[in-house]
């Protein structure tokens, strides 16, 4: 049985690409859940993660950074970070102490959808700043009004985490879970596996390449000698890009097999058997069938 008092809530959290939205998500679980790259727009959906303590079951929704949206691609994107805040019982704003006071016009925008909700400013990367700078970065965004709380953190550090969860909980109302207390997301695994090898390509490769690609676990079985066999697809945009993704030899392909290999193996406990293919799609990001069999779908107003 549940304590009397014990706290059960969704919380979204939502801001610019890269101010280390992931990583947080990351630390809070201490289990690596949602993909971390130095390049911003890596997570393209919102990632559920449940963390389970004595006192309360904190669901977090990891969202894809608010940008202006260029590609349907994107527009799905920001439909998963609403559908987010739709659905949070409070909303973590996620900014870094390098943007001063500034919350941009596409954060300012999608806080309307998020009105009565209590919204706790985080301040990330504060290891980046001396002690004596940290202050008047708070004292700048306590002017603005809009928040009921301000916490600054360190998430790659894991600095000042606790006082961010005992903060949050405050705000959560009493339930009893919602989730079993031995799950940590919802999502399968194969979520998980696709978007390890996506990451990978996010680190190798650059300019558009990454941000053209989408990965689908085709083939997912276990097989006896305690071997997974996944199969999986990399979709690009152009056979050009299929050439570079590839490599001469299929050097580069084979590489980010092997690293995504180990990381997938290390997240599912077990030993696996990984095969890549690279496919063309032209437009994939602004075809709605595709986006929907990429797992990339959301009604707007969800
Ligand atoms: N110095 C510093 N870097 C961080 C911190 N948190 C995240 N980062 C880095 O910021 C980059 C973007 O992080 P990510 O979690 O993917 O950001 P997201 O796009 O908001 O999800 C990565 O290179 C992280 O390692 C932090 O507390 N301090
Ligand atoms: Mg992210």
């Amino acid at each position: 049985m549940h304590k009397e008092n014990f706290k059960t809530g969704y919380v979204a959290i939502v801001g610019e690409p890269n101010v280390g939205k992931s990583t947080l998500m990351n630390a809070l679980l201490e289990q690596k859940l949602s993909i971390v790259t130095r390049k911003p727009q890596t997570t393209r959906q919102r990632v559920l993660g449940i963390l389970n303590r004595q006192d309360a079951q904190i669901i977090f929704l990891d969202t894809p950074g608010l940008i202006k949206p260029k590609y349907l691609l994107h527009e799905k994107m920001i439909g998963h970070a609403e559908s987010a805040l739709a659905d949070a019982d409070a909303i973590l704003i996620m900014t870094e102490v390098s943007r001063k006071n500034e919350i941009p016009p596409e954060v300012e925008k999608i806080l309307q959808k998020a009105s009565g909700k209590p919204l706790l400013l985080v301040i990330n990367k504060m290891d980046t700043l001396h002690r004596s700078e940290i202050l008047p970065v708070i004292e700048a965004f306590a002017s603005k009004e809009m928040f009921k709380e301000i916490i600054p953190v360190s998430a790659l550090k894991r600095e000042n985490l606790d006082d961010l969860l005992s903060t949050v909980i405050r705000y959560l109302p009493v339930h009893e879970p919602f989730y079993p207390q031995d799950i940590v997301s919802e999502q399968p695994e194969r979520f998980f596996v696709c978007e390890l090898i996506r990451e990978k390509i996010f680190d190798e490769y650059r300019d558009e390449i990454p941000y053209s690609t989408a990965v689908e676990c085709v083939e997912y079985k276990e097989r006896s000698k305690g071997k997974t066999y996944i199969g999986a697809d990399i979709i690009v945009e152009r056979q050009s890009q299929k050439g570079i993704l590839i490599g001469s030899k299929g050097e580069a392909l084979k590489k980010i097999g092997q690293l995504s290999r180990v990381e997938i193996e290390q997240f599912l406990d077990r030993q696996v058997f990984l095969e890549l293919r690279v496919k063309v799609r032209e437009k994939w990001r602004e075809n709605e069938s595709m986006l929907k069999r990429f797992g990339y779908g959301v009604d707007r107003n969800a």
